[in-house]
């Protein structure tokens, strides 16, 4: 049988699916992130945070917060009708880290959000793609509280390698998180060219 699409003259297509990985630290809108763009309802794993967990847990700065991410966040784009991505939020606070290594799998590349209040929670992301050569970008996550610092102001203080972007966003708004997303595909796939380039080289 012959279907509606090609009837048209329109080849189905079948969509490539690419892993990319959402990180940063505790707090600062991964999973906002996420649900901002998803087109399938994400999946969460909120708890709350518990006293339990007080001493370990730090929201100093996020006195607000009372659910994190203990296992990942996980959602869905379609960039284009032949691009969707499939989007891996990992948890921000370190006990969950072990969870890494397992969500880095496969991954095109990542996302590391970061708050200028709090940079510094950052770092251990930053290193984590830097070490396994995991293409990131920088997502500057703009909270109405926090003072704006040009991009490059930030990619000093993360001692950035003048190749990542940095790009400031708003988590909440599904607009200028796709900009992000559609930044860390093509910053991935100019990575992959390079590196070809240089492997053919020798
Ligand atoms: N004002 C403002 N608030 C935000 C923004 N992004 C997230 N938030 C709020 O900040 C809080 C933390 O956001 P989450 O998305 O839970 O952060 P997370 O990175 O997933 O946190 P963990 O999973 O615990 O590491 C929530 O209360 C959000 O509503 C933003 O861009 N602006
Ligand atoms: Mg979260």
């Amino acid at each position: 049988m012959i279907s509606g699409r090609s009837e048209r003259g329109k080849p189905p297509v079948e969509p490539v699916t690419l892993k990319i990985l959402v990180a940063g630290g505790f707090g600062v809108g991964k999973t906002t992130l996420v649900g901002a763009v998803s087109e399938i309802r994400p999946l969460r794993t909120e708890e709350l945070l518990s006293e339990a967990g007080r001493p370990v847990d730090d929201t100093s700065g996020v006195e607000a917060k009372h659910t994190t991410t203990v296992a990942m966040d996980f959602g869905r784009i379609t960039l284009r009708e032949d691009l969707v991505l499939y989007l891996f939020g990992t948890p921000g606070q370190e006990r969950f880290w072990f969870m890494w290594d397992e969500l880095s799998e496969g991954a095109l590349g990542a996302v590391v959000l970061a708050d200028t209040r709090r940079l510094e929670d950052c770092f251990a992301a930053v290193d984590y793609f830097e070490r396994r050569a995991i293409p990131f970008l920088v997502g500057v996550n703009c909270f109405e509280e926090a003072s704006r610092y040009p991009a490059d102001t930030v990619r000093q203080a993360l001692d950035l390698d003048d190749g990542v972007p940095v790009l400031l966003c708003d988590a909440r708004e599904r607009e200028s998180v796709k900009e992000v997303l559609i930044g860390v595909v093509r910053h991935a796939m100019d990575q992959r060219a390079a590196d070809r380039r240089r492997a053919t080289l020798g």
